[in-house]
């Protein structure tokens, strides 16, 4: 396989088969025969090698793929990666019985990693992020959101955000950051949720945009969290922030959030076991993206499943994602989770595929620069041993990964 980069910078990947994975193209945009060639880090032909411009090849450093396949880069766009410690302890709770919900009220649950977040150092949360990173960089993932959510406090969700954006310096991906303040009520709000929500609207966001911490704001629109109203006034103050947003909603109970996310013409929303059909024409409506998370429903032991074929007959864009957290998602593989949402939620390999890459891309807002191959996107490729793309989504604990490209790199 080539050796250093051509002199003109452009490098060509041939003899590959290609699931390009391009809007309006059938199925996964499969290019028998295929070539990707790239230049600055820049997709500049991806397609058939028969008609690959001369120009595209001239100079460049080959390499021989010898007829792997070639996808985009995949992309995990809903995690809560940077955290400190882990929840093991409550996992076994739960084993002994309790729920999800009566972990929460007994003092663990999401605030007991907002504890050890507030007592780790900024340095601490990225070393004790980047192995989960490194998990997903491993099956070929290019580009991960980061939510906070931990620190319920100015200084300590900025200093998440802080940690979230370091990791970009630490490893070759693309880290998109999303201010979750409204994620849960810390002790010290001492049950006044709408203080709490004055906090996040008045002082939090205003303070992470100031120091442009947040590419986008999220928040947990849930009885155990924040009501339709509150989060209404934390979306009100994002638009006036300029910060796009996207909701966890309609994960435990039907408090309408799908709706509430469209309204606000929310990037995505999140989790929508509890949706209904409303919900789902309102997101086809405002283009929201649901992103659906099979392994919170899969390690709390939901049963009521996201209502994929609404989604499907609405027309509504589905994205799959990892949601990896130490509570409800303490999972770092997104080509498991793909296995999850075909297996539990009856979701194509078709759209688990689309799912970890072009919708995952427009949940983010990053249609534009990647998450599928086309002239003018990110050189992000994960190249794969494997006979047909079903093998990514069939397999459990196995990763085929053979290279992963980021930027042209
Ligand atoms: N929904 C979830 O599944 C996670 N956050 C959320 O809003 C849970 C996060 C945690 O339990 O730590
Ligand atoms: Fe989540």
């Amino acid at each position: 396989m080539g050796g250093a980069n051509g002199k003109s910078g452009l490098r060509v990947w041939r003899n590959a088969r290609l699931a390009t994975m391009a809007d309006g193209e059938a199925g996964l945009g499969i290019v028998e025969k295929g070539v990707v060639a790239a230049r600055g880090g820049l997709i500049i032909y991806a397609g058939p090698e028969v008609d690959m411009p001369a120009a595209a090849g001239q100079g460049a450093e080959t390499i021989d793929c010898q007829g792997r396949w070639i996808t985009p880069g995949l992309i995990d766009c809903h995690t809560h990666l940077v955290y400190a410690g882990n929840r093991a302890n409550e996992f076994e709770m739960r084993l002994a019985g309790a729920t999800y919900e009566e972990v929460a009220r007994a003092g663990g649950g999401i605030v007991s990693s907002v504890k050890s977040l507030r007592a780790a150092s900024e340095d601490q949360l990225v070393a004790q992020t980047l192995p989960r990173l490194d998990a997903l960089i491993a099956e070929g993932v290019t580009t991960v959101e980061v939510k906070s959510g931990y620190g319920l406090d100015a200084d300590n969700e900025k200093k998440s955000l802080r940690a979230a954006r370091r990791l970009a310096g630490e490893r070759p991906v693309t880290i998109r950051t999303t201010c979750l303040a409204a994620h849960a009520l810390p002790p010290e709000a001492k049950g006044d949720k709408d203080a709490f929500i004055d906090l996040v609207a008045g002082t939090i966001l205003p303070e992470v945009a100031a120091e442009n911490l947040a590419d986008a704001v999220d928040g947990f629109c849930e009885g155990i969290a924040f009501s339709p109203q509150q989060m209404a006034r934390v979306f009100d103050k994002a638009k006036a922030l300029g910060l796009p947003v996207k909701l966890h909603a309609d994960q435990l109970s039907n408090l309408h959030g799908a709706a509430l996310a469209a309204r606000y013409g929310a990037l995505s929303a999140d989790h929508l076991e509890y949706t209904d059909e409303a919900g789902a024409a309102a997101m086809a409506e405002a283009g929201t993206v649901a992103t659906i998370l099979p392994g919170a429903y899969y390690f709390i032991r939901e049963t009521k499943k996201p209502p994929v074929d609404l989604f499907r007959r609405h027309g509504v864009k589905m994205a799959v994602a990892t949601d990896s957290n130490p509570g409800t998602s303490p999972l770092t593989s997104l080509l498991l989770t793909m296995n999850m949402a075909a297996t539990l939620f009856g979701m194509t390999v078709d759209e688990c595929l689309a799912g970890v890459t072009r919708e995952a891309a427009r949940a983010l807002g990053l249609l534009g620069q990647t998450g599928t191959l086309e002239a003018g996107k990110s050189a992000d490729l994960a190249i794969w041993d494997i006979e047909r793309p079903a093998e990514l989504v069939y397999r459990m604990g196995f990763n085929p990964l053979h290279a992963r490209i980021w930027r042209g790199q």
